[in-house]
């Protein structure tokens, strides 16, 4: 028998006897008969008690230790008893479903006669269909009786069956239907999987990357409950679904947080787990079990496990089950084997799962072969599953998953039900549409089936009737996205005003003068109780711990202990109505954090603001599909990429040192990333972040670095461009103090961040060579990359007309000298400006590895230190024939640069 080492498989009573022909025998049979009586007469929960009682009583007195089971029986969790009965009408139920199926799948088919290759899944929703119509018409309310809603995540891949219910139920015209995975035709179409970027009046959860709705779903559950303990949320009762596959699980990020699920008692948690026992390529555990696998799993962590493995017409079967034989045969049986059955005859299913044991057979010999083939599965019988959500949504105290037994492609038949080629059947020819259409009784004729035409009866029709009343019962349509919420009037310019007069010497990092302006920002009293601090334990990193005394630490049961700092000031305080989430080493679950408070505008109509401030190398390289997924979800807020800089964060090293979050910051299309040299940046970029997201309601979100280095912050110059300047990316912060006219040697100097400083020295220094160097703050590469190709494109499309001048441009084309830029990042940030740039650019930066090491040392190697900008200004000086070649070997020598030093880049 195949287990995995966490699923000891509990065996029935039958078989403890070691010693069959003797007095055990009639002793099990005695204990089993009391135990009957028992349950007769006080029911499974007294039954339940004695058992646990008899096990205590055995283990006092005697030692006896039961063998440790984290899994139950190989049967379903709800038994006939308990099973609560069906409420609405079975028949008409499997008339809409087939109406669903039927329209699910002939999208896909149709798609791909239109476009070969354009793929698309049948065969994912062909399995949940029923998991999915029981709660379409029975549970997922779109509004509450207290006016809350349920959030579902719909797995991914199953978007042909929302959208094929969403048709028929009149909301999507049939002309979408047929440009489905064609979002480009004229009309548009409908997008491959659920993205809210793309249909933002339909889609709420991006949920095809396996695993991010997993982990999102378990943070937006307690993002729900924090907001109600914090009484920001009145209404409340809703629930959060996830529906997921069952090879999703192996991503880490689907199991990696359950327990913090438990241990919240998120009983406003539900997951559906399809376990159809396959994934892509083929079984999930060929020679295992994937539902008793994660029931272990599950049950460990303190869940509430529903498995709905058999349909009801095994019922009568285990009814006569009396000595657990067909449980425990059950139970024997890999998933790869399973699947096997699945695409057998019922002869094979006879032979091979009952042929183990005569008594085994005798129980089946009154179904013919036909009939055992046809025994339904518990995923797939309304009964079964609507059973098994009704005990979920009753269950308090813990989350629930329900592991329900499915066949993957259920209905394909020959064309893919339970074949390992299931996942990536697109096509379906006439014979199989024909089968298709005859199984699931739709009103076809065989003429009309070529191509798969929609079909969708009338308004009126008894099928429509009933859909329609069913989820107007419920609260309407779902999914459905939108924006809830009523814009924020603005924040007050009031608390940003002491950044902008600079620190008069005194050296303070960027981080301290954030989290300043974030204690500041909390005590407004409009925007104030909206902030969400998010920390995955790194708050006194960042010189945060203030914050714990001031606004809390969120716990949903407050501080059951006398902190051991109690006596001190800044004390760690646990409180129910806490503020900030301090996540613990979680990453992944504080970016979830940030994307449930972040788009809690329009799941909750709340305008939370999220600052995640985190280790920036731990950003965009470890959690970036989730940051992915938040920009596709429209969310607002601020990520803080912390201690950021390759060569400002001392003595780390390699895995800390972060000199290209912001490269990948690139390619997120609505994310503005910012690499701040001064507080007064900081101020004018956070202050405007809010006002676009939360008073203008612009789908974007920012990144910004903030490094821990303390510098004295200089008062933001006068100037009427200085603002829009350090807004687009670029401004000139302080010119060279040598008079142009005297000057023969000119240089425009661009820096960032903690780099500026390097800069400015290197400003000094130049002056002795002569040079009157400018120096220029660029907040942004991805700003002034973003406008230069905008222009650029702008300018392609429409010749003749005068064309557009990129910022960057327009800012240094009346400029003079050689243009060096320098930051603690790649060479390429610069380098991406280089073809709007007036002049050839000189790039210097960071690539490489980091070392373990201090700030001056650092700098040195990765030559971005004030003596290398100097050595590059003259460089491209010399290379202008400006200056004689002379002189830069001079000041080679007079560094104490070695120019045979191995290339930091690669070394
Ligand atoms: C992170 C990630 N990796 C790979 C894929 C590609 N992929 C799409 S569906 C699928 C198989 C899904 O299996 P399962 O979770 O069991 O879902 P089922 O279709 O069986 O319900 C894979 C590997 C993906 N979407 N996301
Ligand atoms: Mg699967």
């Amino acid at each position: 028998m195949a287990q995995t080492p966490v699923m000891a498989e509990p065996q029935p009573a039958s078989e403890t006897p070691r010693n069959n022909d003797g007095l055990e025998v009639l002793e099990t049979r005695e204990w089993m008969d009391s135990l009957d009586y028992v349950l007769a007469r006080g029911g499974p929960v007294r039954a339940g008690r004695l058992l646990q009682q008899l096990s205590l009583h055995a283990r006092r007195v005697a030692g006896v230790n039961l063998p440790f089971t984290a899994t139950t029986p190989y049967q379903n969790t709800i038994s006939v008893r308990q099973q609560a009965p069906f409420p609405g009408s079975q028949e008409m139920e499997r008339r809409i479903k087939s109406l669903v199926r039927w329209n699910a799948m002939a999208m896909v088919v149709r798609a791909n006669k239109e476009e070969s290759g354009i793929g698309g899944h049948i065969s994912t929703f062909a399995s949940a269909a029923t998991l999915y119509e029981v709660a379409f018409n029975h549970f997922l309310r779109a509004r509450t009786g207290t006016g809350d809603r349920d959030i579902v995540y719909f797995q991914g891949h199953a978007a042909p069956g929302m959208y094929s219910r969403a048709f028929l139920e009149g909301r999507l015209p049939k002309e979408k239907l047929e440009n489905f995975r064609r979002e480009l035709k004229a009309g548009g179409g409908l997008s491959s999987y659920p993205h809210p970027w793309l249909m933002p009046d339909f889609w709420e959860f991006p949920t095809v990357s396996m695993g991010l709705g997993p982990i999102q779903s378990i943070y937006h559950a307690r993002f729900i409950k924090y907001l109600e303990n914090r009484g920001l949320k009145t209404s409340t009762g809703g629930k959060v679904w996830a529906f997921l596959g069952d090879g999703e699980m192996d991503e880490p990020e689907s199991l990696g947080s359950i327990t913090l699920a438990s241990r919240e008692k998120l009983d406003n948690l539900m997951w559906v787990i399809n376990c159809n026992l396959q994934r892509l390529d083929g079984p999930v555990r060929g020679n295992g079990k994937i539902i008793q696998e994660l029931e272990a799993i599950f049950r460990g962590a303190g869940w509430n496990v529903i498995k709905v493995i058999w349909g009801c017409d095994w019922d009568s079967l285990f009814q006569n089950d009396r000595d657990g034989l067909l449980v425990k045969r059950l139970g024997e049986i890999t998933d790869g084997q399973y699947q096997k059955f699945f695409v057998e005859s019922g002869a094979y299913f006879r032979q091979n799962l009952f042929g183990s044991d005569p008594r085994l057979l005798r129980m089946v010999e009154h179904l013919s072969d036909q009939q055992l083939s046809r025994l339904r599965l518990g995923g797939h019988d309304p009964i079964k599953v609507h059973a098994a959500y009704k005990s979920a949504m009753e269950h308090t105290g813990a989350p629930t998953v329900v592991l329900a037994k499915t066949i993957k492609g259920y209905g394909l038949g020959e064309a893919g039900e339970g074949k390992n080629i299931t996942h990536q059947q697109k096509k379906l020819n006439d014979d199989e549409l024909r089968m298709f259409r005859s199984r699931f009784g739709i009103p076809l004729s065989d003429e009309d089936l070529h191509g798969a035409p929609f079909y969708r009866p009338a308004d009126d029709s008894p099928e429509i009737r009933y859909m329609q009343e069913r989820r107007k019962q419920l609260g309407g349509y779902m999914p459905e996205r939108k924006v809830r919420s009523k814009p924020i009037s603005g924040v007050s310019e009031s608390h940003f005003e002491e950044f902008y007069k600079g620190t008069e010497g005194r050296e303070v990092s960027t981080t301290m003068v954030f989290v300043r302006m974030l204690a500041k920002l909390l005590r407004d009293p409009e925007v104030g109780k909206l902030i969400v601090p998010i920390i995955p334990d790194e708050a006194r990193t960042f010189g945060m711990e203030a914050l714990f005394r001031q606004v809390g630490i969120y716990s949903s049961v407050g501080q059951l202990y006398e902190p051991v700092d109690m006596d001190t000031l800044l004390y760690y305080k646990e409180a129910k109505d806490g503020q900030i989430l301090e996540e613990g080493i979680t990453e992944a679950g504080s970016i979830s954090s940030f994307i449930a408070a972040g788009t809690a505008y329009s799941n909750h109509g709340i305008n939370t603001i999220p600052f995640f401030i985190y280790y920036s190398m731990f950003g965009f390289q470890r959690i970036g599909d989730l940051i992915w997924a938040a920009a596709d979800m429209r969310t607002r807020g601020f990520l803080l990429g912390g201690t950021a800089g390759r060569t400002t964060l001392a003595g780390e090293g390699l895995q800390h040192q972060d000199g290209h979050s912001h490269v990948l910051a690139l390619p997120v299309p609505n994310l503005v990333a910012y690499d701040p040299a001064f507080a007064f940046e900081i101020a004018i970029i956070i202050q405007d972040g809010i006002r676009r997201m939360y008073v203008d309601q612009e789908s974007i979100f920012y990144y910004l670095t903030v490094g821990n280095e303390p510098l004295p912050m200089p008062a933001m110059p006068e100037g009427d461009g200085v603002r829009e300047g350090i807004l687009k990316g670029l401004y000139r912060f302080k010119p060279s103090s040598v008079s142009k006219t005297d000057a023969q040697l000119r240089a425009q100097l661009l820096g960032s961040g903690a780099i500026m400083f390097e800069v400015l020295k290197a400003q000094q220094i130049l002056e002795q060579y002569g040079v009157a160097a400018d120096v220029w703050s660029v907040t942004s590469y991805k700003e002034l990359y973003r406008n230069a190709n905008d222009c650029e494109r702008w300018n392609m499309l429409h010749p003749g007309e005068a064309p557009k001048v990129a910022y960057v441009t327009q800012q240094l084309k009346d400029t003079q000298g050689v243009l060096v830029a320098a930051s603690d990042y790649m060479k390429v940030l610069p380098e991406s400006l280089a073809q709007w740039m007036p002049r050839p650019l000189l790039s210097l930066g960071t690539d490489g590895f980091g070392r373990s090491e201090g700030r001056v040392a650092l700098r040195d190697f990765f030559e971005v230190d004030a003596k290398h900008i100097v050595l590059a200004t003259l460089h491209a000086l010399a290379r202008e024939k400006k200056i004689g070649i002379e002189v830069v070997q001079k000041a080679i020598e007079e560094f104490g640069i070695n120019p045979e030093k191995a290339n930091p880049a690669i070394s």
